[in-house]
Parts: C-alpha cells; sequence; structure tokens
C-alpha cells in the first residue's frame, strides 16, 4: 500500500476490520527512515500544556528498559517504538508521570490505559500488549509512584489525580504526542482497564466523554466508598485470628471446605458439574449444613459464629435504613485469594482509610463499623464514587462501552457490574443498553483474569489474547464496534491452559447448557 493520503472516514469503512491497518506502510515511506531522529528530537522539540518530555528512545524489539518510579525495574518491549516518558503537572501541587509507546507499525489507533488497586504504577504488561496490537499507546502513574495510599496524605489534588484526572491527561496530552511524531492526528481512541482502570474508564465516559471512542472498563471499582466500605466489613465479620476475641474467624483449610460445600450446592445446577457455577445469583448457599455437631465427629465443621459470619458475606450489605449499600460476595469466589478473610485489614482499603478519608495513620481496622459509610458517603473524595447512571453524554457522541466481570472475584462483586447496568438503564430510560454499553459476565474468572472458566479473552496483556480475532479478544471487538458499528454479541473465552473455549453472554442474557450440542449458549 504505502498510501500517505488520507480521508479516515472512507478508510475506515473499507477497512474497519481489525486484522487490517487503518493505514500502513511507514516501511515504504521516507518518513519511516526518519523515525529514529524524529523520536529522539521530541526531547527538544516538543511543547505541551505544563508538560517535560523527559526522555524519548527508539527501542529494538526484544529490548528490556529500565523504568522510573519504585513498582518495577525493567520493562519488556517487544515491538519496535519510540518510548516517550514524560510528566505533567496537574496543578502546583500534583503531577502525573506518563509514557507514550509509538509503534512503527501503527494503525492510526490512540489506546490510553489505567491503573489498579490504590496504584500508581505505569502499565508496561499493557504498553507492551496494546502496542503488539499496533496502538500507540498510553499509560500513566495515575499521579502517585507505589502501590500503597501515602502518597494521598494531605494531599487534595493528588486524590483528585486518582480519583478522575490522570486519564484525562494522559488522553490529551498523550494524543499530541501521537500526532507530534506520526505527523498525523490518531483515527479514533481507545481506552483498556481493569478493576481500579475499570473505574477509571467509567469515570473518563461520565466525566471526559470527548476523551475516547471505546473503552474497555473490566471488574470495575464503582461506587468505590461502598467497595472499601463492603471491604472492611466482610473483613470484620470474618474477625482476626485470635479465637478468644474472634469466634467467627475462618483459617485458611476451613475455607477449603467451605469452598468444597458451596460446589457440592451450586454446582450443578447449571446442568454441568464441572466445577464452576455459572450464576452465583442462582446459588442459595446454606453453610448450616457445614455446622459442627456430634454426628459428624471427625470431619471438619464450623461452629455457630463461623457460620453466622458466612451468612452475612454471602447476603448484600445494608445500612441502618434498609437501603442496600453494596451487593454481596458471589458464592464460588471463596475459592480464590480473598485478602480480606485474613484477619487484617487489606493494604488498598485500610491505606485509604488512613491517608484519604480519616487522615490518620493510626486507624485501627477493629474498631471499623457502619459508620463510616456515611463518612466516606459524605467526604466522597475527588469525587471517587464513580457511581452515577448518566452516560448520556458518552452515548450521544458516538462512545462504545464494553465490560466485563469474573463471576468468582473475591476483590470485588460481580453484582456490582450488573447493579451499574442497571443503574445506567434507569437514569437513561434505556431498557436495554446494547447500542452504547455491554456487559460481559464470566462464569470461573477471577478478578479480571485467572480461574478455572474461560479467563482470556485480550482484556489483560499479552497471555490473555488467546485468539487474535474480535470474536476472543475484547479489544478488537471493540474495535470493531467502535470503525465498523459491528456489536459484539458474545465474546469467546479461551481456557488458561488453551483447550477449551465458552462462549460468555452479555448481560441481561442468561448462559444456558445446550446439552445435545455439549456447550453452553446465550438466551435471552
Ligand atoms: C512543573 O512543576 C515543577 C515543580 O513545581 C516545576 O519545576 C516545573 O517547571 C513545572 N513544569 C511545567 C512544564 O510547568
Ligand atoms: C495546566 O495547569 C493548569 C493549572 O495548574 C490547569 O488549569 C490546566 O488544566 C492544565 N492543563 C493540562 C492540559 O493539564
Ligand atoms: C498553587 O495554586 C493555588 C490554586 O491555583 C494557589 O492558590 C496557590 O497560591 C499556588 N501556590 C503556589 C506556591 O504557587
Ligand atoms: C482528610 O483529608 C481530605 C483531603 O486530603 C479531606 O477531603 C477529608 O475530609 C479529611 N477527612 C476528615 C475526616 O477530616
Ligand atoms: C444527563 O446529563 C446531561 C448532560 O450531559 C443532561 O443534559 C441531562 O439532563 C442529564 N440527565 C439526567 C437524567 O440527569
Ligand atoms: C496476534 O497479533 C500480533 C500482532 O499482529 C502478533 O504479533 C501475534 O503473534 C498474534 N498472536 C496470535 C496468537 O496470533
Ligand atoms: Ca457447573
Amino acid at each position: 500500500m504505502g498510501f500517505l493520503t488520507f480521508d479516515f472516514k472512507f478508510i475506515s469503512k473499507l477497512l474497519w476490520t481489525t486484522g487490517l491497518p487503518l493505514f500502513s506502510a511507514w516501511t515504504e515511506s521516507p518518513r519511516f527512515r526518519d523515525q529514529h531522529s524524529k523520536c529522539l528530537s521530541l526531547v527538544s522539540h516538543l511543547k505541551l500544556e505544563n508538560t517535560t518530555i523527559i526522555d524519548a528512545s527508539y527501542v529494538a524489539a526484544g529490548s528490556k528498559v529500565s523504568t522510573l518510579g519504585t513498582c518495577q525495574d525493567t520493562a519488556d518491549v517487544n515491538v519496535p517504538l519510540c518510548r516517550v516518558q514524560f510528566f505533567t503537572n496537574t496543578t502546583n501541587t500534583s503531577v502525573v508521570h506518563a509514557e507514550a509507546w509509538l509503534p512503527d507499525e501503527w494503525y492510526g489507533r490512540f489506546l490510553g490505559l489505567g491503573n489498579g488497586g490504590l496504584g500508581g504504577c505505569i502499565d508496561y504488561a499493557h504498553l507492551d500488549y496494546g502496542t503488539s496490537l499496533h496502538f500507540a499507546t498510553v499509560a500513566s502513574n495515575n499521579g502517585h509512584d507505589g502501590q500503597g495510599g501515602a502518597p494521598f496524605f494531605g494531599k487534595p489534588e493528588v486524590i483528585n489525580d486518582f480519583a478522575f484526572r490522570a486519564i484525562h491527561v494522559e488522553a490529551v496530552i498523550g494524543k499530541q504526542i501521537v500526532e507530534a511524531y506520526y505527523g498525523l492526528p490518531h483515527s479514533k481512541s481507545y481506552y483498556l482497564g481493569c478493576s481500579t482502570g475499570g473505574r477509571q474508564g467509567t469515570q473518563a465516559a461520565l466525566k471526559f466523554p470527548e476523551d475516547f471512542d471505546g473503552i474497555v472498563a473490566g471488574a470495575p471499582a464503582t461506587d468505590f466508598n461502598h467497595l472499601v466500605h463492603w471491604t472492611n466489613m466482610l473483613g470484620r465479620y470474618i474477625g482476626t485470628p485470635e479465637p478468644e476475641s474472634s469466634p467467627s474467624f475462618i483459617p485458611a483449610e476451613l475455607w477449603e471446605v467451605v469452598a468444597k460445600e458451596v460446589m457440592r450446592q451450586c454446582d450443578d445446577l447449571d446442568g454441568v458439574q464441572d466445577g464452576i457455577i455459572t450464576d452465583p445469583d442462582s446459588c442459595d448457599f446454606r453453610a448450616e449444613s457445614l455446622l459442627c455437631s456430634d454426628a459428624v465427629a471427625d470431619s471438619p465443621c464450623l461452629t455457630e459464629p463461623q457460620v453466622e459470619a458466612l451468612r452475612k458475606i454471602y447476603s448484600p450489605l445494608y445500612d441502618r435504613n434498609g437501603e442496600m449499600l453494596y451487593p454481596r460476595f458471589d458464592p464460588g469466589a471463596e475459592s480464590m485469594p480473598a485478602d480480606m478473610f485474613i484477619g487484617e485489614v487489606t493494604e488498598r482499603a485500610g491505606d485509604w482509610m488512613k491517608y484519604v478519608v480519616l487522615n490518620d495513620t493510626e486507624f485501627d481496622f477493629r474498631d471499623y463499623g457502619p459508620k463510616y459509610a456515611v463518612l466516606m458517603d459524605q467526604i466522597n473524595p475527588g469525587g471517587i464514587a464513580t457511581f452515577d447512571g448518566n452516560m448520556s453524554a458518552f452515548r450521544d457522541r458516538g462512545g462504545k462501552f464494553l465490560t466485563y466481570h469474573g463471576r468468582i472475584d473475591s476483590v470485588i462483586a460481580s453484582g456490582n457490574s450488573k447493579r451499574v447496568y442497571d443503574l445506567i438503564s434507569r437514569t437513561l430510560g434505556m431498557p436495554s443498553l446494547d447500542s452504547f454499553y455491554r456487559l460481559f459476565l464470566v462464569p470461573g474468572m477471577s478478578h479480571c483474569t485467572f480461574g478455572p472458566g474461560a479467563s482470556r479473552f485480550g482484556q489483560v496483556r499479552q497471555e490473555s489474547n488467546a485468539i487474535n480475532a474480535s470474536s476472543h479478544n475484547i479489544l478488537l471487538a471493540l474495535v470493531d464496534w467502535v470503525e465498523g458499528g459491528l456489536a459484539p454479541d458474545t465474546i469467546i473465552g479461551t481456557t488458561e491452559d488453551g483447550k477449551s473455549t465458552r462462549v460468555h453472554c452479555r448481560y441481561p442474557h442468561r448462559s444456558v447448557w445446550d446439552a445435545e450440542k455439549g456447550a453452553f449458549r446465550c438466551e435471552e
């Protein structure tokens, strides 16, 4: 091909299929020979608002590069690219560090990436993933460095970066770097993130609807204040390992017994005994069956307080007025590591309480209680809640939103994604959000990835990109939707061992076992 004149509309109509570049063949153009020097010259030539270019370097395929910040020492680069490191002052007390990775073989698309937990870590694995799929990809440190919450202490603007601003900066500044380097603006812009990254993607659609044409937001940490509350309350229900103060505490080996019993009661509700509960909402788990009695002397069993704790965690969390604050822990999710049940406050919720909500580094988890939900609702630091059904601006400008949630997610209950769908549906008065927003529930998948289910569909890193086709890769499916108008009805996942696949259904469709075909299918 080698054309260098563009009519984006025309070309995207012709070539929207994700396998094909929107435009290609730098290799044939004189421009390519200049890319090396062009990349290096960005340091001195690029002048962008509030922004300092720290370094720009040309990186060969298969390199390991060193990184700034404390999160990791080196990062892998698998395709040849121009790497631009920069920071942007968002206020006089806050700054976002970011990197733009600009692949030689660019298909004209921009991709912004999110973060995880309370994280202030540039997501290098996803920079590598995005560029391998030919996106010009940008990731930021979310306005602070490291995994903990200490950088938020007494820094409301740093909290603002985390709550809503870092991704906006990434989009606004990142797009300008892309244009300066390639000499062309991007065609379409995308976003990919999970967990906190899912919340950031949701926040982008709500607050900055112009930033992205398409968003993949996985297992979003939306309704953030109540998520923190739920995490802490569930931890308190289970208690600490001291038997005298916490008779409800359930040690790790007993959780295995609970997980087995959940499976015994609910695995075959979906018609197949496969270690996966397709719809945990249909599982009415009775922990009482594990209650110790003389009759079952030798098998492991639960005390009354332990059964009572389980009853609470497998029920939604309500406030004193009977208002639902957060959905229940999914039965089945106890089979995955759950740090809220180990008898200590989780780092993410504990640091948020200490450094953002209470401004008290001595905060004692054992004093945690319902009053803190009220306090968090009042403060709502930086507008972190991200629980707003009005996505009309994003919808009206033609934005497309794909979200997914593993149904054995032990960090963020999958029921919350259904709840957010219903909230948007009610707010916009749209019984079905199919025209711009689709939620895929993924049986047997844990937080963002892993688990016995078909947990690979291109959502995270290279490893999840088991099959490079929009039918099996949610990011490529999004590209088809945005550029070709082809909305994904299903997403096919591949298991970790690569040996089998399963179709994932969009909410509110159900995943139904078809005994004749020996496979699941989606039913309205
Ligand atoms: C960003 O802030 C730092 C520290 O306040 C300052 O030294 C620097 O000049 C600022 N950079 C830009 C581009 O505004
Ligand atoms: C630059 O900084 C000013 C003030 O600190 C802010 O109002 C403006 O939005 C910033 N621009 C960008 C692109 O971040
Ligand atoms: C920082 O910005 C705030 C608000 O824009 C302003 O009130 C304050 O004086 C500035 N501080 C410094 C040290 O420039
Ligand atoms: C703690 O500080 C943050 C700003 O960093 C503020 O929003 C919050 O209200 C403070 N919390 C309390 C309990 O005063
Ligand atoms: C949603 O937001 C738009 C502005 O983006 C506003 O015009 C509209 O009234 C809002 N709708 C609802 C239901 O709040
Ligand atoms: C997917 O596409 C990328 C980029 O074109 C390529 O490097 C990779 O080998 C492909 N992977 C598979 C599994 O086909
Ligand atoms: Ca099953």
